[in-house]
């Protein structure tokens, strides 16, 4: 059973990713932010939901339709000055928000290969098991990618070698402009771990108790070597990418999804069965709206990088003695 100071943490997280991808939608549509935007819009509860599972010895493989988890892991500020390319970014405004990654807070790059996330993931599953560590990896992927080969390959030697990691799928129905039903004859793309001989569950991504439990239970299994597929199902809300004009498909299915939002079923949630009040979440939302404008005002004002910097291998590649080493 997930508590109600749980709940409440995910609500102020989902919250603030929201925002914060709202606010993304706002500069790109001022021309203040350019490249390509993939929004995880009416998808926060399930990054929150890893936020809320993990621990200190746990690693995050992420998706590029994650910036709930990225701005809630990583500091607001920091993670803004990456997002605009400034130089007091996490990786000195080079790696932007599509690859940035933070040993730190064991956060491994996003991957533009689609897919690669999987065998990353149970690599470094695999260096926790032979270190004798008792973390998971949450290795995180789309629907759409879980179709590649290195997928399959990667749930086979996880399982076979009894490897501690979470495949965490987020299905939100597509892929680019391909329906999931075009891409997968089955359904339930969680269905497959039984070919892997695994356990393999689907959860209703908006559903923010039902993702919270169903991870906690996903990640102290993978701890304890028993790899599991998860597959959390959701809507896309945005395009593809901020500026995708979706001629391919019926945008209706939107206007349902947004009925089934994932916040405001929390909201219902901890006011009706929690006690929560009204006032309490207005304060929720003040609070991360001010973050968010904060971090913004920050990363504008700080200096983008040099060209000496930006020409540094060293920032750009891992070298041979640092890099992502566990
Ligand atoms: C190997 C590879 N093939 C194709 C692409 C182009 N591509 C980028 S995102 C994407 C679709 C991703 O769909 P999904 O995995 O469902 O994630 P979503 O964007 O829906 O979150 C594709 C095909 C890529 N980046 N890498
Ligand atoms: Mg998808």
């Amino acid at each position: 059973m997930i508590s109600k100071q749980e709940l409440l943490k995910m609500y102020a997280q989902m919250v603030l990713g929201r925002l914060y991808m709202e606010k993304i939608v706002a500069f790109v549509k001022m021309g203040k932010l350019v490249g390509f935007f993939h929004l995880g819009l009416g998808q926060e509860a399930i990054s929150a939901g890893i936020l809320n599972a993990i621990g200190p010895d746990d690693y995050i493989v992420p998706t590029h339709r994650q910036q709930t988890l990225l701005v809630n892991l990583l500091d607001t500020d920091k993670f803004t000055c990456e997002l605009i390319g400034r130089a007091n970014g996490y990786c000195k405004g080079l790696g932007f928000e599509f690859h940035i990654s933070n040993p730190e807070k064991h956060l491994f790059p996003i991957s533009a290969v689609l897919g690669s996330s999987a065998p990353m993931g149970v690599g470094a599953a695999m260096a926790l098991k032979l270190d004798g560590r008792h973390g998971a990896v949450i290795c995180c992927f789309g629907e759409g990618a879980s179709n590649e080969g290195n997928v399959h390959e990667a749930m086979n030697i996880a399982s076979t070698y009894k490897l501690p990691v979470v495949f965490m799928i987020e299905n939100n129905g597509w892929a680019i402009s391909q329906p999931a039903e075009r891409g997968s004859a089955v359904a339930d793309i969680a269905s497959r771990a039984a070919g892997y001989n695994m356990p393999g569950v689907v959860v209703d991504g908006t559903d923010a108790c039902a993702v919270a439990e169903a991870l906690q239970k996903a990640v102290a299994a993978a701890r304890d070597c028993q790899p599991n597929v998860i597959e959390m199902k959701v809507v896309r809300w945005r395009g593809h990418f901020e500026g995708d004009p979706q001629v391919y498909r019926d945008l209706s299915e939107v206007d349902v999804a947004r009925q089934n939002d994932c916040i405001l079923k929390l909201d219902a949630v901890l006011v009706e069965s929690y006690g929560v009040t009204r006032e309490e979440l207005d304060d929720v939302r003040t609070q991360a709206a001010g973050k968010v404008d904060a971090a913004f005002a920050y990363a504008e004002s700080s200096p983008v990088p040099t060209a000496e910097e930006i020409l540094n291998p060293e920032f750009v590649y891992a070298t041979p003695s640092g890099g992502l080493a566990l």
